[in-house]
């Protein structure tokens, strides 16, 4: 297989400059002669050359939205879709269910070897170029900075090298998470027991792939993170907002959890309320929403200082709470997949920031678009199990990002943030809290009172700043 330098030089040599997606896809095809074919037809005048350069590539998009209801529909994650979580045994059906899912988003792109034919006959295979796919068990570094990935499939278990020094695929190697499943190609060892790797495989969003773009007008308000009840909260904000709202000609409110700022959610939270009741934060929010145009559809998830269960998917807000919320609001679970007359829009709270950005070298809050795209390579929203972010081991993975969506929608940071990936529009839409003493301990500056605008047609997203 080429090395990515040896493709940016050949590149080079022909005077061209070339995206990174056109190297990858160039070593997936493990096809050199390509480099002289998609150069030969470039327009005069490109300066980098990019996915819509390959000859034969087309742009794909999947196309035909079947709609019960066209204007919308709520795909995943509708109130009591969550089934139960009973014991351990669902932990093995939802890991597979994980695998399943993700290796063959990977599987037409290499060829593969069950883990447990290398490792029983690692002769048959010592000179030649194996690839596996297989969910990470565990990854570290060495004291020699390489980086060692023990990775399983359904056969079997292998540990696999990524070597700081030569391959290409170690500043991604770095980046392997916990319960991710990834793909590798490289040389068995003389005993069988490790894999050098030569090449990392992640489930990604294919290069040629096109969002679906809504045939009709339509526009979407997206938010997060309202926090009603804190001291922190921004009402004036919120007010400027909804006067905003009542001219404005948008037809979706979508909300990405942590509705009310809850009780008990951390220590020392009562000094920080304004609202101590939580049936009383809701009424309240209920009223907030109340005042905004009947004739907008609103959108509301949980996020993790809801009254719902941790674990996700957390559960739709129950009645209990929400007896006085406008007829025009749906209230779904987290994440939750929606279609809005024709556009797909995965809601996610986010609390998988937290682990994401302790685990991925140079990941910053402040850079929630970065972690948007790590979550659209690996297909999931959250990865690494047992960490911060509470999963619950369900019959199915809801965790895992199929089908794609137009529009990723995640909070849970306090910080906006925009991302474009492989067509895929991130947005994280910040808050409606000011910093909390909590956050000022932990350096983080909110961007508060901000508000998305995205139009269907175009899927362009405007910020709106009601601070
Ligand atoms: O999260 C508000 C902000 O605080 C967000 O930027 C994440 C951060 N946060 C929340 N919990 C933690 C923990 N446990 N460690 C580090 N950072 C955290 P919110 O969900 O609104 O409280
Ligand atoms: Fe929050
Ligand atoms: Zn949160």
């Amino acid at each position: 297989m080429l090395a990515e330098a040896e493709i940016v030089r050949r590149f080079l040599a022909l005077k061209h400059q070339v995206h990174p997606d056109v190297v990858s896809y160039i070593r997936e095809q493990n096809d050199p002669a390509l480099i002289d074919r998609i150069a030969a037809g470039v327009p005069d005048g490109t300066l980098v050359i990019s996915a819509e350069h390959i000859p034969g590539l087309r742009k794909v998009r999947d196309g035909i939205r079947f709609l019960v209801d066209p204007e919308l529909e709520v795909i995943t994650g509708s109130a009591g879709s969550t089934g139960s979580v009973t014991g351990h045994e669902d932990a093995v059906h939802y890991f597979r269910d994980r695998y399943n899912n993700l290796s063959s988003m990977i599987r037409g792109r290499m060829t593969t070897i069950p883990i447990e034919a290398l490792v029983k006959s690692p002769h048959r295979y010592r000179d030649e170029e194996c690839g596996i796919i297989g969910m990470v068990a565990d990854a570290r570094t060495t004291a020699k900075g390489h980086r060692l990935v023990e990775v399983e499939d359904p056969t079997g278990a292998i540990r696999v090298l990524f070597n700081k020094g030569r391959d290409d695929s170690f500043l991604e190697a770095e980046r392997i998470l916990p319960d991710e499943v990834i793909g590798v190609k490289g040389k068995l060892s003389g005993d069988g027991g490790l894999l050098f790797a030569e090449h990392l495989f992640r489930p990604d969003i294919p290069i040629n792939h096109a969002p679906f773009k809504s045939d009709r007008p339509g526009k979407a308000v997206l938010i997060s993170d309202v926090h009603v009840g804190s001291d922190t909260f921004l009402e004036e904000g919120w007010n400027r907002f909804a006067d905003w709202l009542q001219d404005s000609d948008a037809a979706y409110l979508l909300i990405a959890g942590d509705l009310v700022d809850g009780i008990g959610i951390y220590p020392g939270q009562e000094n920080e309320l304004t609202i101590r009741n939580i049936y009383e934060q809701y009424d309240v929010f209920a009223g907030m929403l109340r005042d905004l145009p009947s004739r907008i559809r609103i959108i509301a998830a949980p996020g993790n200082h809801d009254a719902v269960r941790m674990a996700e998917p957390q559960p739709a807000i129950p009645a209990e709470f929400s007896g006085k919320f406008p007829a025009n609001c749906t209230l779904v679970e987290n994440p939750c997949l929606l279609n809005l007359q024709g556009i797909r829009v995965l809601m996610y709270h986010g609390r998988s920031f937290d682990d994401m950005i302790g685990l991925i070298p140079g990941a910053s809050y402040e850079r929630a678009g970065e972690i948007m795209d790590e979550m659209l390579k690996r297909r999931l929203l959250a990865s690494p199990y047992g960490m911060r972010t509470p999963i619950a081991a369900m019959k199915s993975d809801r965790l895992v990002i199929d089908p794609l969506p137009e529009i990723l929608l995640t909070g849970h940071v306090h910080i906006c943030g925009v991302t474009r990936y492989r067509g895929v529009l991130g947005v994280n839409a910040g808050t409606w809290q000011s910093q909390t003493s909590f956050q000022k301990q932990m350096n983080i500056h909110p961007t508060p009172a901000r508000a998305f605008v995205v139009d269907l047609q175009t899927l362009q997203p405007e910020v709106m700043d009601f601070s």
